[in-house]
């Protein structure tokens, strides 16, 4: 870490040089306020432009920090020490001034940006609010309704829409820090403004903050920091200015340590790792300049959609032209729903349609350097169309599999050049859900992998490398979610009160519920595929609404019944009959939401701990982010993994020990139970 200082004429310029992103640690904190006493002391110095090396601005506090204690000098105080120096400080802002980072400018008293730059505060994505005089010098500066907005949602401003909201002074087009140099001299030449401190708040009505608290409580759902950073913001425009640092002060240090915050900081370092493994550092992925996507379903379509939202161009391929035709509308549809919501343009909805090329001819695929199949999930489908494409694609094109379920060895059994082969496997929606599971075959090369991880960066996806287990790392779990919803029922638990529980713990959705969303009928067909193969899947209830075609909403009912046209699910006789007649024998209990909610969850920690135990898991975090970015686990939670840590895993392994006893769930396996004795997942070794 460095601070340096060079003059030209009576402008200092500071550079801050932290890669790599100039986070605000202990030793940065106190170089700049070295520099600040510094330039103070030096007469020649009229004006101090702050300026970063490298990529960024200052990105923030160095989260890293946040679980211990803080060490001096706080921020706040470095903040107010730059706002009083006796000369004006100008930040010069290219890449991100976010948080903390924000918050030094915002004690400077004028900011200068290159367009391409963002501001904002995102410390409610933490579990946090801003530490450091962010509520307080925010409204000062652009109004309330700017402040709250920022504050709330995290969302950071672009540079020119940070103009508009007066949250920078000059947009510097062409070289930042001599556009700084020339902003500063030219503000030397008249009144300074008064430093935000200084500055009065304009208070909105009363009427403003009733109707915000409701937005911002219905957004925030169960997470704490953005209601907590509107009543900062509150009481900054209520209150004078030192009492209001006070109180943001104090929201911010008992935020820092709560579970939300812990789980959240966990998400956002695994979310990091996860795009960058290590055995892969230093492997060049292929360049992908163009894709194809075999099968125009909704999978595919989907797919599709990501690919050209990145601005890659897309072949389409089905295997006559009505469903070329077919797979076309889908995508389409997509695009127009985005422009539709406001989302995109009509202008870029057509714009991303030209780049797609639909076409039943497989020669479209010579030379295009990435194919990913979406097509029905039956082994020989998929082994047909992938020998097809290692016939006609280029020796180097990358082929990969989207299955869900079956062995992409298998799939890949015999095709010419196998190291270019891999799973790719996106989830339902795949233009809208984060996540993409990468699962290598045993050939496929460092370069064709770190490709995947490479794609899904340009994608905006949360890579997740996963090995070759039935169903993967989400689906895997998934499938124990799902039996231990059936024993609940089983055992004296209705899918109302499951469903109930499981959104109250936090999901968007019950498992009974997301079930008639997408289907029965497509886990039927998995069990029995498995049952073909000699396994025994645990469905009993489910099986029975299949063999009555009870298959969801899809077919006017399925867990709950469905009045036509609607999306309510109501409870059905039907089936609390055939749970009746299937429980018979089994012993009932009382079941609070607590319970349901650790009847499921643990089992699902258990496996995720045979999942680890197999390797199918690189970390405990990365089937954190699976179930946070591919199954809506909230965030504010950490992750099923996560969550089971923080809750003590001893306790975990005590509840399903009881669980197993009463014939409800697996008994912890051996990995938890090495897990419960250290405390945590981290460093279990295989
Ligand atoms: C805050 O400021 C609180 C204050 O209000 C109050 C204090 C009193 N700390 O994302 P990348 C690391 S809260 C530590 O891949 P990009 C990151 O782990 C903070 N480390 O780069 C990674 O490390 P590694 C508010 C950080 O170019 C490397 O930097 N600020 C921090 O795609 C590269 O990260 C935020 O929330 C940090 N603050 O994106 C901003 N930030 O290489 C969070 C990053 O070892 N950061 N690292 O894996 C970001 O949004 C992005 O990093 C940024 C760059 C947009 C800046």
């Amino acid at each position: 870490m460095t601070v340096s200082i060079e003059q030209q004429g009576e402008i200092a310029v500071v550079t801050v040089d932290n890669p790599p992103v100039n986070a605000l640690s202990q030793a940065l904190r106190q170089g700049l306020l070295d520099a600040a006493e510094r330039l103070d002391a030096d007469p020649s110095v009229k004006a101090v432009v702050l300026a970063c090396a490298g990529r960024t601005f200052i990105a923030g506090a160095d989260v890293g920090e946040f679980g211990k204690p803080p060490q001096p000098p706080h921020l706040p105080d470095l903040v107010a020490r730059v706002e009083r120096a006796a000369k004006p400080w100008v930040a010069a802002i290219h890449g991100s001034a976010l948080g903390g980072g924000f918050e030094v400018a915002l004690g400077c008293r004028f900011r200068v940006a290159v367009p391409s730059a963002n501001v904002g505060l995102p410390e409610v994505r933490l579990g946090i609010v801003p530490g450091a005089g962010g509520t307080v010098r925010l409204p000062r500066l652009a109004g309330v309704e700017t402040a709250v907005d920022m504050v709330t949602t995290g969302a950071p401003l672009g540079g020119l829409k940070a103009r508009e909201a007066g949250l920078i002074d000059a947009v510097i087009d062409g070289d930042l820090i001599a556009g700084a140099v020339q902003f500063s001299r030219e503000a030397l030449g008249r009144p300074l403004p008064d430093a935000l401190r200084d500055r009065p708040v304009a208070a909105p009505a009363e009427a403003f903050w009733e109707a915000t608290e409701k937005t911002v409580a219905a957004r925030a759902k169960r997470e704490e920091a953005p209601m907590k950073a509107l009543a900062c913001v509150r009481r900054a425009a209520e209150t004078d200015f030192e009492t209001a640092i006070a109180f943001e002060r104090e929201t911010f240090l008992a935020l820092r340590g709560s579970p939300q915050a812990a789980a959240l900081r966990h998400v956002f370092f695994a979310e990091r790792a996860a795009t960058r493994p290590p055995e892969l550092a230093g492997v060049q992925p292929h360049r992908i300049k163009s894709t194809a996507v075999i099968g125009g379903g909704t999978m595919g379509a989907g797919m599709a959609a990501a690919l050209r939202d990145a601005g890659l161009p897309v072949v389409l391929i089905e295997r006559d032209d009505a469903q070329v035709e077919r797979g076309l509308a889908n995508l389409r549809s997509i695009f127009d729903g985005a422009a539709k919501r406001g989302r995109i343009s009509a202008g870029v909805a057509a714009e991303r349609m030209a780049g797609v090329t639909g076409t039943a001819d497989h020669a479209a695929l010579a030379d295009v350097d990435l194919v990913i199949e979406a097509v029905f999930e039956d082994l020989d489908v998929k082994r047909d169309v992938v020998g097809r494409l290692s016939a006609v694609c280029r020796d180097d094109a990358v082929l990969a599999t989207n299955t869900s379920y079956l062995d992409p060895e298998r799939i890949a059994e015999g095709i010419g050049n196998p190291g270019r082969f891999l799973g790719l496997h996106f989830f339902s929606p795949a233009h809208v859900m984060k996540l993409l599971e990468i699962v290598p075959t045993q050939a496929t090369t460092p370069e064709v992998l770190a490709t995947g991880f490479a794609l899904a960066r340009t994608l905006n996806k949360v890579p997740v490398r996963a090995g070759i287990s039935d169903g993967f790392i989400g689906n895997r779990i998934l499938k124990v979610t799902r039996a231990q919803a059936e024993r609940l029922l089983l055992s004296g638990g209705t899918p109302t009160a499951v469903d109930a529980a499981m959104r109250a713990f936090g999901l968007p959705m019950g498992p009974f519920e997301a079930q008639d969303l997408g289907g029965l009928d497509i886990a039927a067909f998995q069990r029995k595929a498995a049952r073909a193969r000699g396994e025994t899947p645990f469905a009993p209830i489910a099986d029975r609404l299949c063999a009555i075609e009870r298959f969801g909403q899809k077919s006017g009912g399925g867990w709950y019944n469905y009045e036509p046209g609607e999306r309510t699910p109501r409870p059905s006789e039907t089936v609390a009959a055939i749970i009746a007649e299937e429980a018979a024998g089994f012993p009932h209990r009382d079941w609070d939401e607590s319970s349901i909610a650790e009847c499921i969850l643990w089992p699902m920690v258990n496996e995720g701990a045979r999942i680890l135990g197999d390797g199918t898991a690189l970390r405990a975090s990365d089937i954190d982010l699976v179930k946070i970015h591919g199954y809506g686990f909230p965030r504010w939670r950490g992750g099923p993994m996560h969550y089971a840590e923080a809750s003590g895993l001893d306790k975990v392994v005590d509840a399903l020990r009881a669980l197993a006893s009463a014939g409800l769930a697996d008994p912890p396996c051996e990995l938890l139970l090495e897990a419960a004795r250290r405390g945590s997942f981290s460093g279990v070794l295989r």
